[in-house]
C-alpha cells in the first residue's frame, strides 16, 4: 500500500509529497504525502465530528469488540505488516515479526482486556453519596517516531480508543507504511468514520506541530526525542492541551563483580545493539565492577565484533550523526575496542546507512558522547569500585528513562534498583515487557507513565458525582 492520510473513513488521494528512502540500500522506495494545514484540519473535524456519534456513545464492551477486530485485523495481514516495516526501517525481518508486529497485536487485546475491572471508588456518607465516572478526553493527537513504528503508534491509539477518545495520528515521515496498513484494518473492521484518522508530514513546521497547535485537539500523546518534547510542550502550552511524553534517554547498566558475567554479556549484546542501538531502552553507558572489568570488556567487544545480522540507520542524516559521535569520542579520548567506523559488505547494502557496532573506552564522565544521547549500535564500558559510586554514575545523567542491573546478590538489586533515577530498572534482564506495568521516563525523558490503567487514565479525565441523600 502507498503511504496515504485517511481521513473521515477514507483515503485521499495523495498530493505533494516527498520520497521515501531504503535505508538499505539508499533507493527511492515511493512517496509520502504531505499533509497541508487545511488536511489536518479537515482531520480534527472528523475527529471531533466522530466523538459525538457513535463511537461517543459505545459502552466499553462495544469498545474492546472493536480493539479485538483490530488486532484481528493485524494478524490476518501479519506478513504485510511485517514486510512494510522491514522495508521502511531496514531493521532485520525476524526482529519485526518477533517484536513490532506481535506487540502492536497485544497492545489493542491487552486494552480490550484491560477496559474490564475498572472500578472507580464510592464514598457513602451521612449526607451525600459521592462517585466517579471517567470521561474520554475528545481528540487525542498521537505523534510518533520512526524506530519502532508500529509498536510505539499502537501503544497509544490502543488505550486512547479504548478509553473512548478519537484520534488523529501523525506516523514519522521516515516510516509511513505500516501506519497506512493499520488505517486500512480500521477501515475493515468498521470503525466509525472519524474515529481513527492519519495524516502524513514532516514535524516542525508541519503536520505535527499544526496538530500540537489545534485547538481542537484535546491531548497529545507523543514519543520522541526530547528536544522535540519541549518544542511540543511550547506549542501545546497555548490552549493547555495535556501531554504524555516519553523521550530520550541515556541508559546506564550496572554490572557488579557478582553478576553471572555470561548472562551479563549476553544481556548487555542485547541491550545496547537491538536494532542497531536504536530503541529508546538501548543502553549506552555501562558500568563495571573493578574485578570484572577486563573479562567483560573483553568478551563484550568479541560479542559487538561477531555480530553480523544487524540493520542500517534510519536515514542518511541520522548515520552520519551517530558518525559524527564516532569521531567525538576518539577527540574526546576514547579507545574504540570493536567497531567505530562503517561496515563493507561488497553488495547493495554499501548504498545504505549502515555503521558498525561499537565498543568504547577511556572516556571521562563529562565527556559528550557520555552525555548525550547517540541512539546507535554504540556504547562506553567505564569501571567502578563501590555499589554507592555505581548508583551514582548511573545517576549522572540529565535523561532517566531505562537501567539494567546484573547482580546475583538479591540483596543487592533490592538495595540498589529503588535508588537509580530511572523510570523502569531491569534486573538480570533486559526489555520484558508486561504490558499493565507503568512505563515512561523521569527527568528529560518523559513526563506521565503509559501502560495498563496508567494510559486508561491518561486518556480520560475523572468527573466526580455528588448526590445528596
Ligand atoms: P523526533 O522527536 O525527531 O520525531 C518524533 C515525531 O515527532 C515524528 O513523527 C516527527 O515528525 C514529530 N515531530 C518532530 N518535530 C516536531 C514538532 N516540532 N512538533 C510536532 N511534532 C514533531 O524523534 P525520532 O527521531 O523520530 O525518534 C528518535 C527519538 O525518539 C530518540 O530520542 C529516542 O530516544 C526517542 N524515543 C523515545 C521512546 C520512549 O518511549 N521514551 C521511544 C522511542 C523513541
Ligand atoms: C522505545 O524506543 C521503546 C519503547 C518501548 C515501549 O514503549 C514498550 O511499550 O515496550
Amino acid at each position: 500500500m502507498h503511504p496515504a492520510h485517511y481521513i473521515d473513513g477514507g483515503f485521499t488521494a495523495a498530493g505533494d509529497g516527498f520520497p521515501l528512502i531504503d535505508p538499505v540500500d539508499g533507493s527511492v522506495r515511493g512517496q509520502v504525502p504531505e499533509a497541508s494545514a487545511e488536511t489536518v484540519d479537515a482531520a480534527v473535524s472528523a475527529a471531533a465530528r466522530a466523538r459525538q456519534g457513535a463511537w461517543g456513545r459505545a459502552s466499553a464492551a462495544d469498545r474492546a469488540v472493536a480493539l479485538r477486530r483490530i488486532a484481528d485485523g493485524i494478524e490476518a495481514r501479519f506478513e504485510e505488516f511485517v514486510a512494510a516495516e522491514v522495508r521502511d526501517t531496514g531493521k532485520p525481518r525476524a526482529l519485526a515479526a518477533a517484536m513490532d508486529i506481535p506487540r502492536a497485536i497485544a497492545n489493542f487485546r491487552a486494552y480490550a482486556d484491560l477496559l474490564y475491572g475498572r472500578a472507580e471508588q464510592a464514598y457513602l456518607s451521612a449526607d451525600a453519596l459521592n462517585y466517579t465516572v471517567r470521561r474520554p478526553l475528545g481528540v487525542v493527537a498521537v505523534i510518533s517516531p520512526w524506530n519502532l513504528p508500529l509498536l510505539l503508534l499502537t501503544w497509544k491509539v490502543a488505550p486512547a480508543l479504548a478509553a473512548g477518545n478519537t484520534v488523529v495520528a501523525k506516523p514519522s515521515e521516515v516510516t509511513p507504511s505500516t501506519a497506512t496498513l493499520l488505517a486500512a484494518v480500521m477501515h475493515d473492521a468498521e470503525l466509525p468514520d472519524g474515529v481513527f484518522n492519519l495524516v502524513h508530514g514532516h514535524g516542525a513546521g508541519a503536520a505535527g506541530e499544526w496538530l500540537t497547535r489545534h485547538p481542537g485537539v484535546d491531548a497529545i500523546a507523543f514519543t520522541g526525542e526530547s528536544a522535540t518534547g519541549s518544542a511540543i510542550m511550547r506549542n501545546a502550552a497555548e490552549h493547555v492541551t495535556p501531554v504524555s511524553f516519553e523521550l530520550g534517554g541515556k541508559n546506564p547498566a550496572l554490572v557488579f563483580a557478582d553478576a553471572d558475567l555470561d548472562q551479563a554479556v549476553a544481556g548487555t549484546l542485547r541491550s545496547a545493539f537491538t536494532h542497531s542501538g536504536q530503541i529508546c531502552l538501548c543502553t549506552e553507558r555501562v558500568y563495571v565492577q573493578q574485578p570484572v572489568f577486563d573479562a567483560f570488556l573483553g568478551a563484550l567487544a568479541a560479542g559487538a565484533r561477531a555480530l553480523k545480522d544487524y540493520g542500517p540507520m534510519i536515514s542518511a542524516a541520522h548515520r552520519d550523526k551517530v558518525l559524527s559521535y564516532y569521531r567525538l569520542a576518539v577527540r574526546e579520548g576514547a579507545q574504540t575496542r570493536a567497531g567505530g567506523g562503517v561496515p563493507a559488505f561488497g553488495d547493495q547494502r554499501d548504498g545504505g546507512f549502515y555503521v558498525e557496532p561499537t565498543v568504547l573506552t577511556g572516556l571521562p564522565q563529562d565527556a559528550r558522547t557520555i552525555r548525550e544521547e547517540i541512539f546507535g549500535p554504540v556504547c562506553h564500558v567505564a569501571p567502578f569500585d563501590t555499589e554507592d559510586e555505581a548508583i551514582a554514575l548511573a545517576n549522572d545523567s540529565r535523561y532517566g528513562l531505562a537501567a539494567t542491573v546484573w547482580t546475583r546478590d538479591v540483596s543487592r538489586a533490592h538495595r540498589v534498583a529503588p535508588r537509580i533515577e530511572a523510570g523502569i530498572v531491569w534486573v538480570n534482564c533486559w526489555n520484558l515487557r508486561d504490558l499493565r506495568t507503568p512505563f515512561g521516563g523521569v527527568k528529560a525523558s518523559g513526563i506521565g507513565r503509559e501502560g495498563g490503567g496508567h494510559s486508561l487514565d491518561f486518556f480520560s479525565e475523572p468527573v466526580n458525582i455528588c448526590i445528596q441523600i
